[in-house]
């Protein structure tokens, strides 16, 4: 894999700075969020550098990715917001050489969530929506909860993005509706 200096310094010629800004605050929240739930760090950090790796992209190269990606082509039936994450795996796996199976499903999956999450899933899930520089309302709590067990911690995330989302009235994958089903079974 390439080293993870030239990694980030070429992502600061892919995207603007406020977006550069919140790689680092995904880096350094998961890889708080790691050292905390016994995970490797630098599993965390490398899956944090990449996950939004082609947010800039156009709609149509994505979408030509997302396709050769392996993911459910489901997804190009929704939203664009939701194609950099699969496709940003690919760019990882093919541009930069990482072959970590659990490092590219943290980066595929950070967007929606799915059923059977790793932990490293998981964290990167979480530490994408609660990294320092994420402001709205609620957020020091869901801080807290990713904390105090990495569950209901994810539980509290998944909840989030989806109120959020109905409160839009947008349409939510499927994937994402499986992630918080399966997170209140184990729970309740
Ligand atoms: O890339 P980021 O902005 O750091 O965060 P992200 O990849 O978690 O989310 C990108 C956007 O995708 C966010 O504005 C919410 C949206 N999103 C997440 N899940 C769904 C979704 N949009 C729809 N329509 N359906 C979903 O299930
Ligand atoms: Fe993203
Ligand atoms: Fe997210
Ligand atoms: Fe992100």
């Amino acid at each position: 894999m390439v080293a993870i200096d030239e990694v980030l310094q070429s992502l600061k010629e892919r995207m603007p700075e406020r977006r550069y800004h919140h790689i680092l605050g995904v880096v350094a929240m998961s890889r708080r969020l790691a050292e905390h739930y016994g995970i490797p760090e630098d599993k965390a950090e490398v899956a944090a550098v990449f996950h939004d790796v082609v947010k800039f992209a156009e709609d149509d190269w994505l979408e030509s990715v997302v396709l050769k990606s392996g993911v459910n082509p489901l997804v190009l039936t929704f939203h664009s917001e939701l194609w950099h994450a699969p496709a940003g795996a690919y760019v990882a796996k093919h541009e930069y050489g990482v072959e970590d199976e659990d490092i590219l499903n943290a980066i595929t999956y950070h967007t929606t969530g799915r059923a059977g999450m790793s932990d490293l899933e998981k964290i990167i899930y979480m530490a994408d929506l609660i990294e320092p520089s994420r402001t709205f309302t609620g957020v020091e709590e869901l801080r807290e909860k990713a904390f105090e067990d990495l569950n209901e911690g994810m539980l509290a995330c998944v909840r989030h993005s989806i109120a959020f989302l109905v409160e839009k009235t947008a349409r939510i994958y499927p994937l994402t509706l499986d992630c918080y089903n399966e997170l209140i079974k184990e729970g309740k």
